[in-house]
């Protein structure tokens, strides 16, 4: 059963770098509309009894299954990403084993969190940020449309950052750097991107 995932905060929580109406349209629009695909995509057929993830690997490994695949690991993507952010300042400090690593791979924070903004302004269209652990060492790329690191064997995914317009549009217009400063400097989740760092 592929539900709409409560948001971990209320909808103006991250306000001022992302606008209640945003978060409205966002959640409740586009992640709530492919939700709602998936749902009537695997109603009646064997796959409604799979989890999210392994639906997502499953419709990876098929190409008639891309409109699944695509609308699944969208809604994969989205989850993540609400968690990727954090109203609470408290949240925003990574663990000292994550910070050394970041620094050990990028050099320093600040060189992290401009590689993530340069990498979201170079992703050509829609897409993803990620900032993620594979075999051990760190790394920032970019997916394109739903493409989602959890079909890559041996890659972890820290964070994400959504770079489709509809995340910023509102607010930021095209200012796709604007959007990915304000969030990178104010609203990451540096606790869940240490618990990830820390797990399997
Ligand atoms: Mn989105």
């Amino acid at each position: 059963m592929i539900k709409l995932e409560k948001l971990p905060y209320n909808y103006n929580a991250l306000e001022p770098f992302i606008s209640q109406k945003t978060v409205e349209f966002h959640y409740g629009k586009h992640q709530a509309g492919y939700v709602k695909t998936v749902c009537d995509l695997i109603d009646k057929t064997p796959m409604v009894d799979l989890d999210l993830e392994n639906l997502i690997i499953t419709a990876a490994s098929d190409s008639v299954l891309t409109k699944l695949f695509n609308n699944a690991a969208q809604v994969w993507n989205h989850q993540f990403f609400w968690k990727s952010l954090t109203p609470v300042k408290e949240k925003t400090k990574p663990s000292k084993e994550l910070l050394s690593a970041i620094e050990r791979d990028f050099g320093s924070m600040q060189a992290c969190l401009e590689k993530l903004v340069e990498t979201g302004i170079n992703q050509f269209g829609s897409g993803w940020v990620w900032l993620a652990k594979e075999n051990s060492v760190l790394k920032i790329f970019s997916t394109p449309n739903a493409q989602t690191p959890i079909t890559k064997y041996g890659t972890k995914p820290l964070l994400c950052l959504d770079v489709w317009e509809h995340a910023y549009y509102l607010d930021y217009q095209n200012n796709r750097k604007e959007f990915l400063t304000q969030i990178v400097n104010n609203l990451l989740n540096w606790e869940f991107a240490s618990l990830n760092f820390q797990s399997v």
